[in-house]
């Protein structure tokens, strides 16, 4: 779907990335969670593609969706051709109870950037490209960063088509509900190819720059991480009438699955293992589970160690099985590796800011997907908190606009003329 710009005149003082953080704050708001729940193709989501689209449009960017869902507002050179475009963009669906700033930060900046360069009369030698990229946090089909992996090739499309949510709905379904065609999803080369470089900017997840006081960071590497689901089978049963001594209890091995992964993360310096996200099956407070399935999100720098943690997971969640008479199984559901961004990107953007800290990241993100297949890099802008994928989540508003002139510098560096 194409949709051609309105000629729309842009203004010096466009309205900032606080402006346009604060017109979709009301969007996918979680009052049960806190803080924001915003699925792939759920009605706040699509509420935010539209934003994004409209927004894209008043700067007069020519907007696309892409087969995988993926959106894209073109600044084109006139020249007719979209090779070699400079991209920026993020996410912005969310983890449940999310942030605000965990990937609309990414996509806001993008497009106050574009107000910036406006304003400096800019006009780009190489296309610039704001992308949105779905699913992001897997946070509804499980997969980290589907839409880049969609969109590289790096997820099989019948796998991805038959993903099921946790209503059980596959994305096919949702997807063609949401107007995509499911029989297109998959690797989108000429997508790809367009693209010359991609600059992620994200709210920083940690405390680095809160610690070095500053207020924009460059990326240097995203931390290998993978998810894996562990299915606990027992036997489901009546809470008042099966004696203790009678019970194969799946919910009691998976307690001690939880534990043994903790365990299992603290035997490797550095290396983090998680469980946000345990299901008994069926799920009644007076019922013995018949099945648990727990998921597990392991992390280090040596994807090495990542291997080991599982593997040391996967050996205590069967001696925790089996001391319940349950069984356990285990499925990877997405692996990333540890990724360096493209040096000679990196060192470009270092150029153009100068003053910029450096800084490594355990979250991951659609620009370390791309990295296998072009020169990607991210811009980091300081979490007063540090904490994210989580309402407390916060980036103050000089430093939001901070990181939007950074993009700008960097965007005008690698796409402006001399
Ligand atoms: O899980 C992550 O690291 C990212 O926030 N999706
Ligand atoms: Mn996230
Ligand atoms: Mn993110």
């Amino acid at each position: 779907m194409s949709t051609a710009p309105g000629a729309v005149a842009t203004t010096t003082a466009g309205p900032g990335v606080t402006g346009l953080l604060a017109g979709i704050a009301a969007t996918g708001r979680d009052t049960g969670r806190g803080g924001y729940s915003r699925a792939l193709y759920s009605t706040a989501e699509q509420e935010l593609r539209e934003w994004f689209l409209d927004e894209a449009r008043h700067r007069g960017l020519d907007t696309e969706t892409d087969r995988n869902g993926a959106l894209w507002a073109w600044w084109d050179t006139g020249s007719g051709s979209r090779q070699d475009a400079v991209v920026t963009g993020s996410h912005l669906d969310s983890v449940p109870g999310g942030g605000a700033f965990d990937g609309p930060l990414g996509v806001a900046s993008a497009l106050a950037a574009v107000d910036h360069l406006r304003s400096r009369g800019m006009a780009p030698r190489r296309p610039i490209a704001l992308a949105v990229f779905p699913e992001e946090e897997g946070s509804r089909f499980g997969v980290a960063c589907f839409g880049s992996r969609l969109l590289t090739g790096a997820i099989d499309p019948d796998k991805a088509r038959n993903l099921r949510d946790p209503d059980g709905d596959t994305f096919a379904d949702v997807a063609a509900a949401a107007g995509l065609d499911p029989r297109f999803v998959g690797p989108d080369p000429e997508a790809v190819g367009r693209i010359g470089a991609f600059v992620e900017l994200h709210v920083e997840q940690g405390r680095g720059l809160v610690d070095l006081d500053r207020a924009v960071a460059v990326g240097s590497s995203i931390l290998g991480h993978g998810r894996w689901r562990l299915t606990v089978a027992g036997q489901g049963n009546h809470a008042g009438t099966t004696l203790m001594e009678d019970r194969r209890d799946p919910m009691v091995a998976a307690a001690a699955m939880v534990q043994a992964v903790r365990d299992a993360a603290l035997r490797h310096p550095g290396a983090r293992a998680t469980v946000g996200r345990i299901e008994p099956v069926p799920g009644g407070t007076n019922v013995i589970a018949s099945c648990v399935n727990l998921w597990i999100d392991v992390r280090h720098q040596d994807d090495a160690v990542t291997a080991a943690v599982v593997e040391r997971i996967h050996a205590e969640a069967i001696r925790a099985a089996a001391a319940e008479g349950c069984t356990v199984r285990l499925n990877e559901e997405s692996l990333s590796p540890t990724v360096h961004f493209d040096p000679a990107l990196r060192g470009r953007v270092g150029e153009l800011l100068p003053d910029a800290p450096v800084l490594d990241t355990g979250a991951g993100h659609d620009a370390g997907v791309l990295a296998a297949r072009l020169p990607t890099a991210m811009l980091f802008v300081r979490n007063p908190t540090g904490i994210s994928h989580s309402p407390q989540e916060h980036v103050e508003d000089d430093d939001a606009e901070a990181g939007a002139l950074a993009l700008a510098d960097v965007l005008q560096g690698l796409a402006g003329r001399e």
